[in-house]
């Protein structure tokens, strides 16, 4: 700093004197070390407790690690929160691309915090780890729901499958709920099975279609629309209103075709413009009506005991599996028997036996 400036700036007005550092070295250590430093489990627990959405997102991203130690932590904290989990109501929300979900997640989604909820919008989608996240990738349609307060936006965890990433956000949902979130959205593409992970983690299942094209054009699967408990036809503004509404009659016909549900509920088909938000509080007050008629008949807790019991079952599966395709030993006979098997040295089903009765041995 001994050197003249030749152009005094305001922030070096005086020449001859020796400069202040605007930053002092001393404290750009200090957070260095700071964001070097893990955060412990019991501060991540007490942040996430306190309803801390960066000690959320910290735990969160413990959970998705492949490394033990992470999720040894992941575990200890998932634990220390379910006492205070399972108080928020879970909304599944599903349609083909194209359909409007993360435009009308932000306008539902604003109009939930309107109401003093607090929204945590999680997405399942098995394919973001090929195409780095093309749900909620997006967050520049959420512009307004990323900035809010009272909002969280987590995208979906990556993962070689299905099963997997399912179990990754369903631990998060916990987290979220012990974090002061009440109304947890999540949401994924209508295209596959990622919409059963996702149905068997959530209290109400939506699925967003259009107007004016068929089922078989739309990609929606019989099987999806049968799991539905309402069909939002979005997109129902200007001059689509009157095929939205035709839409909505046709559904109606259609939805009567199905089995009676357990729950007890007909499923409702509504109509609705994420982009005017006209219709938007019509989803709300008929999920409303949903969880009112399931809390007094009680399938309601019903169904959470179940997904709990589920979710106990397909986290043993999805391990046992992991466990016996990572096996250096099962992974080279596996390789051998491929081969053994296409050039029918032996049966597929002796094979398996063999590979079986050596992982057990
Ligand atoms: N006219 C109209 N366009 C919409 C509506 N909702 C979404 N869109 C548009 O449809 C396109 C796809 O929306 P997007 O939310 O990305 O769909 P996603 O792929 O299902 O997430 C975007 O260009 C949106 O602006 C709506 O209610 N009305
Ligand atoms: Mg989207």
């Amino acid at each position: 700093m001994a050197h003249k400036k030749s152009h005094p700036t305001a922030l070096h007005e005086k020449d001859g004197i020796e400069q202040p550092e605007i930053v002092s070295s001393d404290s750009v250590a200090q957070i260095r070390q700071y964001r070097r430093q893990q955060p412990t489990s019991e501060q991540l627990i007490a942040g996430i407790l306190s309803g801390d959405k960066i000690a959320l997102s910290r735990a969160i991203t413990l959970i998705e690690s492949t490394s033990t130690t992470h999720l040894e932590k992941a575990n200890e904290i998932i634990k220390a929160c379910l006492p205070y989990a399972n108080k928020s109501v879970r909304v599944g929300i599903t349609g083909v691309p194209g359909v409007g979900k993360s435009t009308f997640i932000e306008a539902f989604g604003k109009y939930l915090t309107g109401l003093g909820k607090k929204v945590a919008v999680l997405a399942v989608d098995p394919s973001s780890s090929i195409s780095h996240g093309s749900i909620l990738g997006d967050k520049t349609r959420m512009e307004e729901l990323v900035k809010d307060e009272n909002a969280y936006i987590r995208p979906s965890a990556s993962g070689e499958s299905l099963g997997g990433v399912a179990r990754k956000t369903r631990e998060t949902i916990i987290l979220c709920e012990a974090c002061g979130f009440d109304t947890i959205l999540i949401e994924t593409v209508g295209v596959g099975q990622s919409e059963t992970a996702v149905h068997s983690m959530v209290d109400f299942f939506l699925l967003l279609n259009l107007a004016g094209a068929g089922d078989e054009l739309q990609g929606i699967k019989r099987g999806i629309m049968e799991m539905a408990d309402a069909i939002v036809i979005n997109k129902a503004d200007g001059d689509n209103i009157k095929r939205a509404r035709l839409a909505k009659t046709e559904y109606n016909r259609a939805l009567h075709l199905f089995p009676m549900k357990n729950s007890g509920w007909s499923p409702k088909v509504t109509t609705c413009s994420a982009l005017t938000q006209e219709g938007i509080p019509d989803v709300w007050n008929t999920i409303e009506e949903y969880f009112t008629l399931t809390r007094e008949n009680g399938y309601f807790h019903q169904k959470r005991k179940e997904q709990n019991q589920y979710w106990l079952l397909e986290t043993i599966n999805e391990q046992l599996k992991q466990n016996f395709y990572n096996h250096p030993d099962i992974q080279i006979l596996l390789e051998e028997n491929k081969k053994a098997v296409q050039n029918n040295e032996i049966s597929p089903f002796a094979a398996a036996k063999l590979l079986l009765d050596n992982y057990f041995k």
